[in-house]
Parts: structure tokens; C-alpha cells; sequence
């Protein structure tokens, strides 16, 4: 176990929903810790720099829409296996599918509205923490 940052956003359909404060009690309670947070109405360009790896699939249209149509709250948590641990609570991508008890299932309404992104691995995070945050908005513990 080592304690490691990941990054994570409450996507527009969960802020427009009041979902702020029960999606991070969540996090809070799997022993993550928000170390950063800020909310943010992403550009179109925003959107596409941080989407990139996914240009040219079929969601990709859909997905910049959804992540511009509304704000957003960007947070970087810290704690053990956060990556792992973030991604456990929030459920998998299609929520329909997701496990019983995670962000996903209870509170996503589809694939793309799915309420949640999280890191995949501690490089991604590396770089998805450095797109939003600078070193100095962050307060480790
Ligand atoms: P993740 O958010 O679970 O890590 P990614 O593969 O990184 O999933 O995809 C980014 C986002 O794009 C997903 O959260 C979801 O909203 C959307 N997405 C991914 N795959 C599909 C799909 O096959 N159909 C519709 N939307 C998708």
C-alpha cells in the first residue's frame, strides 16, 4: 500500500442534480482525502485537451457536450491506492453495470452521463492533476 494522488471530477449532470456534497462524502468516507478542489465551466477547447486520447470514437462529440453543458468540480484526493480505491467507489464506466453502492449505479444516468471521472492509473493522474491544478492549490495533509 502507498498513499498516492489521483484526480477526479463531479461531471456536470451530478452538479446540476446537488450531487456535490454526497459524491464527495463518499470519497471522503473510503479514507480518500480532498487535497485541491475548484469548480469550473470548461471550454470547448478545455473539454477536447483533456478528452484527446478519445478524437475520432463515436462518443467523442457527445462526451465534449456533456463536459461543457454545465460546471464542473475538479478535485485532486489523496490517500492509500487512491487510484484503485477512487475508481472502486466510483464504479464502472456503463452504470448500468456498475456494482451495487457506487457513485455510478445509484447516482449516473447513462454512459455519458455517468456523474464521475477518476484517474485510471498514477500517470494519468500525474497529468490529469497538471492540467487543472498548480502545485501551490494544493494542501497535502
Ligand atoms: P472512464 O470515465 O470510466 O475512465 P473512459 O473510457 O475514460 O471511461 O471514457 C471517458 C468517458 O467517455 C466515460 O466516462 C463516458 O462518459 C464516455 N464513454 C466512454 N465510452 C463510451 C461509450 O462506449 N459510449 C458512450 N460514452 C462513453
Amino acid at each position: 500500500m502507498m498513499v498516492q494522488r489521483t484526480f477526479s471530477i463531479i461531471k456536470p449532470d451530478a452538479v446540476n442534480r446537488n450531487l456535490i456534497g454526497e459524491i464527495t462524502a463518499r470519497l471522503e468516507k473510503s479514507g480518500l482525502s480532498v487535497i485541491a478542489s475548484k469548480m469550473l465551466h470548461l471550454t470547448t477547447e478545455q473539454a477536447a485537451g483533456f478528452y484527446a486520447e478519445h478524437e475520432g470514437k463515436p462518443f467523442y462529440e457527445t462526451l465534449i457536450t456533456n463536459m461543457t453543458a454545465g460546471s464542473i468540480i475538479v478535485q485532486v484526493l489523496e490517500g492509500e491506492d487512491a487510484v484503485a480505491k477512487n475508481r472502486e467507489v466510483m464504479g464502472t464506466t456503463d452504470p448500468e453495470k456498475a456494482a451495487p453502492g457506487t457513485i455510478r449505479k445509484d447516482f449516473a444516468v447513462s454512459m455519458q452521463k455517468n456523474s464521475v471521472h477518476g484517474s485510471d492509473s498514477p500517470e494519468s493522474a500525474a497529468r490529469e492533476i497538471a492540467y487543472f491544478f498548480n502545485e501551490n492549490e494544493i494542501y497535502p495533509r
